[in-house]
């Protein structure tokens, strides 16, 4: 699954989008993309304990994080090695090691997870640290604290035995330099590839955790947060109800506080299909909506095991493990215009 053509404009990407300042330019999807998503949709079947879901195509991921179920691991430690897989992975361009830089060349992470008595950890405008989320893990676990940010986040990491290294690789900074050569504000937002990697996992006990890292959105501006990191934004668990995970422009994530909106509509009654579907309608139906311009995807779970997964644009994607298959599955989405 490759990440490229940044900037490569199509009938949905050829825009440009006004949020606050900044212009957020959307990326077209490959046909080699499309061949490896199943024509299939989300599903509400109850299937059986241990499951993982993760945003987009991370077939790795989830084999990590099953790895770690099927060996009797907690939904914590799947979820955290899973989302490991890709920040690792320097061909990622949106996670981890090789993230693209903001507008001024650094590559700043946010991370967050939470667990099943909804203790949760966070990390903000993170630099040169690639297991983010296991930051997240540590400040979660080791201080009395919710998140950290920016340089006391790195000192906390460094204190904690995590390496310091140079997250912007060759790739990466040569996408940046191109970037600059036109000297436009366009942070990229891809609509439908690969990007933040948010899991969900419930483990053999039927426990359920969750966690999420991202390097946000290509370009932005320097100091620039966006929902991965928030609690309730980006991901939220309850272990009574479910969990769910947000991918796209986390602004749009953060006015409606996504993740959060999902799981207390599942604790309503409602399927994770249908809750996802009502919180990207939360987005799309305010009035003067662009969400023409940009990307939201959330994916849930919920205590049955059920899933779902929604989106605003089409080629949005889950990727599952469950009953031995691992599968991408493409998302319903909103603008079938
Ligand atoms: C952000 N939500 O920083 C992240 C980016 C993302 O798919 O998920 N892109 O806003």
């Amino acid at each position: 699954m490759k990440r490229r053509n940044f900037i490569k404009n199509a009938s949905l990407t050829g825009v440009g989008l006004a949020v606050g300042n900044t212009l957020i330019g959307c990326v077209e999807k490959t046909s080699e993309d499309k061949k490896t998503v199943a024509a299939a949709t989300t599903d509400g079947s109850n299937g059986s304990l241990p499951l993982v879901i993760a945003t987009w195509h991370v077939i790795d991921a989830t084999t990590k994080a099953m790895e770690v179920l099927e060996a009797g691991g907690t939904a914590l430690d799947a979820v955290e090695q899973g989302c490991r897989v890709e920040e690792a992975n320097e061909k990622g361009q949106s996670v981890g090691k090789g993230g693209l830089p903001d507008r001024d060349g650094n590559v700043t992470l946010d991370a967050c997870i939470m667990d099943k008595h909804g203790n949760c950890g966070s990390v903000v405008y993170l630099k040169d640290i690639t297991h983010a989320v296991s930051v997240a893990r540590k400040v979660m676990e080791d201080t009395p604290h919710v998140m950290l940010a920016g340089e006391g986040a790195k000192q906390f990491a460094l204190s904690k035995g995590f390496e310091a290294e140079d997250l912007l690789t060759d790739a990466s900074k040569k996408a940046w330099e191109e970037w600059k050569v036109k000297s436009e504000y366009k942070p990229i937002i891809n609509i439908e590839n690969h990007d933040t990697i948010g899991m969900l996992a419930i483990d053999k006990n039927g426990d359920i955790s969750g966690a999420c890292t991202t390097s946000g959105l290509a370009y932005k501006l320097g100091g620039r947060v966006g929902d991965s990191p928030i609690i309730g934004s980006g991901l939220f668990v309850d272990n009574e109800i479910g969990a769910c995970v947000a991918t796209g422009l986390g602004e749009e994530v953060v006015k409606t506080v996504g993740s959060f909106l999902v799981v207390e509509l599942m604790r309503q009654g409602k399927s994770p299909q249908e809750a996802c579907e009502e919180a990207i309608s939360r987005i799309v139906n305010k009035p003067n909506s662009n969400y023409k311009n940009f990307q939201v995807g959330y994916i849930a779970v919920n205590k049955k095991g059920e899933t779902g997964s929604y989106s605003i644009h089409q080629w949005f994607s889950m990727t599952k493990f469950q009953d031995g298959v691992n599968e991408q599955i493409q998302s319903d989405y909103f603008n079938k215009a």
